[in-house]
């Protein structure tokens, strides 16, 4: 089934100049781009997109890691893909959430972290949306309609 799907390149990879690649590495998915930008993410757009995780311990962290609080960088780049099974193949190519028991060939494997120090906030790299329903609601958070190639 064709689906769409949201890729945060987040504040993390910024930093690290770690864009390029991954974005050459989706482009392996055989998967179409339909919207790229980039983003200067403010609280209002953070919290509503991590809605679901409000109460949690992490969640606190998590705002302020998407706005780049924690690395003094508060762009990231937004992406919507499409294509046969987008969202599974780009969820099983970024890897598992905790990037400790992510495979270490995934991206998440390769340039994730667990601080420890930190609560054991996890460096993720990369957003994904992770079922059609929240690519739906996260697309139409961050993306104007007109802001994507043949929307439908
Ligand atoms: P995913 O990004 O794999 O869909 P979610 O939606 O459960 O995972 O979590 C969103 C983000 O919250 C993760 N990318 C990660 O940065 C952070 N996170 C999730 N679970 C934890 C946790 N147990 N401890 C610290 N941070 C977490």
């Amino acid at each position: 089934m064709t689906e769409k799907t949201l890729v945060l390149i987040k504040p993390d990879a910024m930093i690290k100049q770690l864009a390029g690649n991954i974005i050459s590495d989706l482009y392996k998915l055989n998967l179409e781009m339909i919207g790229l930008k980039l983003v200067n993410v403010q609280k209002e757009l953070a919290e509503a997109h991590y809605e679901e995780h409000k109460g949690k311990k992490f969640y606190e962290g998590l705002i302020d890691y998407i706005t780049g609080k924690l690395h003094d960088n508060e762009n990231v780049i937004a992406i919507v893909y499409q294509g046969e099974k987008a969202i599974q193949k780009i969820r099983e190519f970024i890897g598992e959430t905790n990037p400790d028991r992510a495979s270490p060939k995934s991206i998440r494997g390769k340039y994730g972290k667990v601080h420890t120090e930190k609560n054991n906030w996890h460096e993720t790299v990369l957003h994904a949306s992770d079922s059609i329903e929240s690519a739906k609601r996260e697309i139409d958070l961050w993306f104007d309609k007109k802001e994507l190639i043949n929307h439908s």
